[in-house]
This record gives structure tokens, C-alpha cells and sequence, in this order.
């Protein structure tokens, strides 16, 4: 048989596997604890409260089924139960309400059935057991059955209410007993037996009392009583008149336990009901399923230029380009002006990033980092931008998951600005080395001026020589210009065109340096983003994704 037609038949059976059951609670367990923290507690409530009695109730006696009698007072719920138990056990009154506290009867062999007793509150003195021995073979058929005798639900005693809502809560089945004169009272359709729709096959409904309609008008009040079943959402529970007025009476009521209570289902069909509303609830608390956050997502661009500017950068890449000229300058310049190019300050050396040239420590110096503090419009910037983040992560998910997302952007905000400041002393900004053409255009800096020197040198050599009266020196000439004169004016004159011509080349390199510079240092913001403000992020769009997938394992009957 495949597999689709055995689950087509297993539903079509209405039958509840327990190891699916299992599962399916498992399954909530674990959409609790991915969405703890992200999700506000009041509304997952009922979920963990499931978790819990669904625990309970599996692992108490699965032998035994809990049936409640519920009802108005006076529809005959503790008659029913003395006629179903065959003995005076919960006391029958004129006065109404009559039954205060729940009464239990247990059929068969009481074994794990005191625990389950204990559970579901019932006092030691409101049990009682028929012993199958005096019964002979005639009650073994009910055998594992706790039937319970329940308070009015629509009690003038509000502690009656509080044990029926309690009770209706934990039994395995319901039979909602109502009488020909009350049985469209709008209090128990409206909030009760409506809230029950989930568990129409843990749901039945008897007309008890039948014995004071006319026989004629007995299936005019249950056609109209079905009616308003089906508007409840009830349609196709079970319906059956009762009476406790002839033997035969609950003949009906006591069949359908019988089934009930050979079919052992009635328990896990009711927390499989239960399991089912919880899952809807849950749904809507998860929505649409999320698309992980792109890096090129425009709002994680805006992200990382948002912090980019609040680190600094535009400062840091400013004074790169600063310090390349100056650096330039004073390794090609003029070797004279080269001195007083060094007694000024280095525009990086300004902002004490940490020197690769000198072998800092960057992570000793972050906190000695001069860039400046970002201005309150930086600051606005970045918070719009982390705002506008998580607006897009959790963007089209209901409740609180996109302040879930706010949050967690916003967890780590503390660290951001050590972790910017050590990102950005970290970064390699390009310009610690001195560049090789620089060290030719000084060279030859040198050179011119030696050349100058020497020319100098020379020409005081001839005035030497005259004024000694030696031998007049005759110095070469290039054309007209001897070259002592060539070398002394030529040479600085030479280095000024040479200073000249390696401006501009200076200042395009200078802007090629700021360009890598800031391409790095964006790298290194745009790692800070991802570690303090996406992962964080990602992390709740993470859970909410695999809380959706085990909500679908959940959801799997
Ligand atoms: N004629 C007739 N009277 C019934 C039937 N069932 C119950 N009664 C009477 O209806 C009245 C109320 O019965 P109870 O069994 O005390 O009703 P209850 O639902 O337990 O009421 P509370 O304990 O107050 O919630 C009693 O006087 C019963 O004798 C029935 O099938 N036929
Ligand atoms: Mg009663």
C-alpha cells in the first residue's frame, strides 16, 4: 500500500498515532524555544501550557479516558452519572446548583488511574470505583473508563465556572449534557460549545430529559438543536437523547462510551485538537516565509555607508590623501624645504591611528584613536539606517517579529564604536611605505643639488684660484654657459621644474591612495555591520525560518 493511501486512510479512520502525536508536541516545544526572546510570552501561553499537560496526560495512564458530563445546572448531569454508574454517587438536589465539586467514577481496575485522578484535581472522597466483580461481565466493556460528574458551567457561583473551565481543559472527552428547555442557550453555544469546534470527535452532545417532550416533538428539538450544533461548528458530533426517566434511557450514551473506551483514542484525539489550535495560533503568529538579508540589500548598503561615516572614514580617508602629499612632498620635494616639510605635522599621525611603520599594537591604541566623535546628524543617520534594516528583514511579519529585528540590530550597539575604531585602526591605509618612484625623484633631488653644490664649489674654486694669482681656471662651457655656472643655477633650477612636474603626479597618486584607502576601510566597516548588526539580525530572520519548519512538522497530522 503507499504511503499516500495509508495517510488518506489513516485520516479517513480518524484515528490519532501517538508517535505522530508526539512528534507534532515536540515539534511546538521546539517553536518555543526558537522564538523565545523574539516573540512576546502572553500570546505563547496556551502553547506551553499544551507542551506541559500534553506531557502529563501521555505519560499518565493511556489506559484509561477522561469523560466529563457537562452541562447547565439542572440538565441532569449528576442523574446521568448515578444511572451510568448505577449507584446514588454524586447527590441529585432540587436546589440549585446542586453538584459543587467534581465527582469522579472509575471503571475496572483503578491502578494508574488514582494518578490520573490526582491530575486532574478530583478529591479522594469524590472518587469512586465500580468494581467489576459485582457487575459480572456487564460493565467490562467500560472498563477504563473515569467518567466525571462536572459543576454547572453557567454557575451563579463563580468557583463553579472556574472547576468547569479548569476540567474542560484536561479531560479526553466531552459529553455536553443540555435539556429540552435550555438546549439553545445562547452563554453555552457562544462560549462553549463553540470553542470546542476542534474537537468535534472528542465532542458529544445529549438531549437528556427526552422523556418530558412529547414523543412526537422529540426530533423537531433535535433537528433545531443540530441547527445550532452546526452553526456552533459542531456538525457531525454525535447527538443522542438520553433519559434517566426509563431503563433503556442511556442506552445510547452508554454505546457510545463503550466505542470511546475500545477505541483508546479519545485522548490523543483531544490533544491532537488541541495541538491543531495551537498551531493556527502559532501560524499566524510566524506569516510568510523571509528571504535571508542580501549583502548588496540596498538597506545593508545604506547600513554600511551610514557607518562609515560614523566611524570616521571620510576623516580618515581625508588625511590619507593628506598625508600621501605630505608624505610625497617630503620625500621628492626640494631637499632644502624637505627639513621643514619633516618639522610638520603628519595629517595621520594627527588622528594617533596606530603606525605600521613604527610597529604598533592596533588593538593597544583603539582607545587613543583621535577620529573624530560622529555628529548628532551621523548619528540620526545610523540609527535611521539600522532602523530601516531591520524594517526590511522583518518587513510582511506580523506581530513582534519586526521589533525583533529592531532589537537585535540595535543588541549590539555598545560595542559598535570599539569595534569601529578597531576595525578602522587595523585597516592597512596604503600609505605607510614609501613609494620606490619617490625615492627616484629624491634621489635625483639630490642629485640637482649636489650638482649645484658642486658647481658652487667650483666657481669658488676659479675665484680662489685668481685671487691666489694661480694659473686662471678654465672652466668648460656648454654653448656660451660655463658649466660650474650650468651646475650652480641649472641644478636648482632643474629641481623646481622636476618639484613642478611631480605636483600633480602627486596629487593623482594622493587620490588613488585615498580612493584604496577608503575601499578598505569599507571593507573592514562593512565586516563590523555584518558582526554587530547582521548577524544579530540574520540570527532572529534564522530562527524564524526554522520556526516555520518545525511549526509544519507540527502542523503534520
Ligand atoms: N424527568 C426527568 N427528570 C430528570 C432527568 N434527569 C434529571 N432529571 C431531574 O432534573 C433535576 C436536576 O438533575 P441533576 O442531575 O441534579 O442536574 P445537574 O445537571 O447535575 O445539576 P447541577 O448539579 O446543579 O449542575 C433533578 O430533579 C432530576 O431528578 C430525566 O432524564 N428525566
Ligand atoms: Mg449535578
Amino acid at each position: 500500500m503507499g504511503g499516500r493511501l495509508r495517510e488518506a486512510l489513516r485520516i479517513a479512520d480518524g484515528r490519532v498515532d501517538a508517535d505522530q502525536l508526539i512528534a507534532r508536541l515536540e515539534a511546538i516545544r521546539r517553536f518555543l524555544g526558537l522564538v523565545d526572546g523574539h516573540l512576546p510570552d502572553t500570546p505563547l501561553v496556551p502553547a506551553r501550557t499544551l507542551v506541559e499537560r500534553a506531557g502529563t496526560r501521555l505519560t499518565l495512564s493511556r489506559d484509561h479516558t477522561v469523560v466529563a458530563l457537562a452541562g447547565a445546572t439542572g440538565s441532569g448531569k449528576s442523574s446521568l452519572f448515578n444511572a451510568m454508574a448505577r449507584m446514588e454517587l454524586s447527590p441529585v438536589g432540587v436546589r440549585r446548583p446542586t453538584t459543587g465539586v467534581t465527582h469522579a467514577c472509575v471503571w475496572g481496575p483503578l491502578d494508574g488511574g488514582t494518578r490520573l485522578l490526582d491530575w486532574l484535581g478530583v478529591l479522594p472522597r469524590h472518587r469512586f470505583v465500580r468494581e467489576s466483580l459485582l457487575d459480572g461481565d456487564d460493565e467490562s466493556t467500560l472498563h477504563g473508563l473515569i467518567l466525571l460528574d462536572l459543576p454547572d458551567f453557567d454557575s451563579v457561583e463563580h468557583a463553579h465556572r472556574l472547576e468547569v473551565d479548569r476540567l474542560l481543559g484536561l479531560v479526553d472527552l466531552v459529553v455536553w449534557v443540555v435539556d429540552p428547555q435550555k438546549y439553545a442557550d445562547r452563554v453555552m453555544h457562544r462560549s462553549y460549545l463553540r470553542e470546542f469546534r476542534r474537537h468535534r470527535d472528542v465532542t458529544v452532545v445529549v438531549l437528556n430529559q427526552s422523556d418530558r417532550l412529547p414523543p412526537a416533538e422529540v426530533p423537531r428539538v433535535l433537528a433545531d438543536l443540530r441547527r445550532l450544533l452546526d452553526a456552533d461548528g459542531l456538525d457531525g458530533v454525535p447527538l443522542l437523547t438520553t433519559t434517566v426517566a426509563d431503563s433503556g434511557g442511556l442506552e445510547p450514551l452508554r454505546a457510545a462510551l463503550e466505542r470511546t473506551v475500545a477505541e483508546r483514542q479519545a485522548a490523543l484525539r483531544r490533544l491532537s485538537g488541541d495541538v491543531d489550535a495551537v498551531v493556527d495560533t502559532l501560524d499566524d503568529m510566524v506569516g510568510e516565509p523571509r528571504t535571508v538579508l542580501a549583502a548588496d540589500d540596498p538597506a545593508v548598503t545604506a547600513l554600511d555607508r551610514a557607518l562609515c561615516r560614523a566611524a570616521g572614514v571620510p576623516t580618515v580617508v581625508a588625511a590619507v590623501e593628506q598625508a600621501y602629499r605630505h608624505r610625497a612632498a617630503a620625500a621628492t620635494g626640494w631637499p632644502l624645504l624637505r627639513l621643514w616639510r619633516r618639522l610638520r605635522a603628519d595629517p595621520l599621525r594627527r588622528l594617533h591611528l596606530p603606525d605600521r611603520r613604527t610597529g604598533d599594537d592596533p588593538d593597544a591604541l583603539v582607545a587613543a584613536t583621535s577620529v573624530p566623535e560622529p555628529s548628532a546628524a551621523d548619528k540620526s543617520a545610523l540609527a535611521l539606517a539600522l532602523r530601516t534594516v531591520a524594517d526590511r528583514a522583518g518587513a510582511g511579519l506580523p506581530n513582534a517579529w519586526p521589533e525583533a529585528m529592531a532589537t537585535a540590530a540595535r543588541s549590539r550597539l555598545g560595542d559598535l564604536p570599539d569595534a569601529l575604531d578597531r576595525a578602522l585602526g587595523n585597516t592597512d591605509l596604503g600609505v605607510d611605505r614609501p613609494r620606490l618612484w619617490w625615492r627616484l625623484v629624491g634621489g635625483l633631488q639630490w642629485l640637482l643639488t649636489l650638482a649645484s653644490v658642486a658647481g658652487l664649489g667650483w666657481l669658488a674654486l676659479g675665484y680662489v684660484v685668481q685671487a691666489l694669482g694661480l694659473p686662471q681656471l678654465r672652466h668648460p662651457t656648454v654653448g656660451e654657459v660655463p658649466v660650474p655656472t650650468l651646475l650652480l643655477l641649472g641644478g636648482p633650477l632643474v629641481g623646481l621644474v622636476v618639484a613642478a612636474a611631480t605636483r600633480p603626479l602627486v596629487r593623482w597618486a594622493a587620490r588613488q591612495a585615498r580612493r584604496r584607502a577608503e575601499a578598505q576601510l569599507t571593507l573592514a566597516v562593512a565586516g563590523v555591520s555584518e558582526q554587530q548588526v547582521l548577524a544579530p539580525v540574520r540570527a532572529v530572520i534564522a530562527a524564524h525560518a526554522d520556526a516555520r519548519t518545525v511549526l509544519e512538522v507540527a502542523r503534520h497530522r
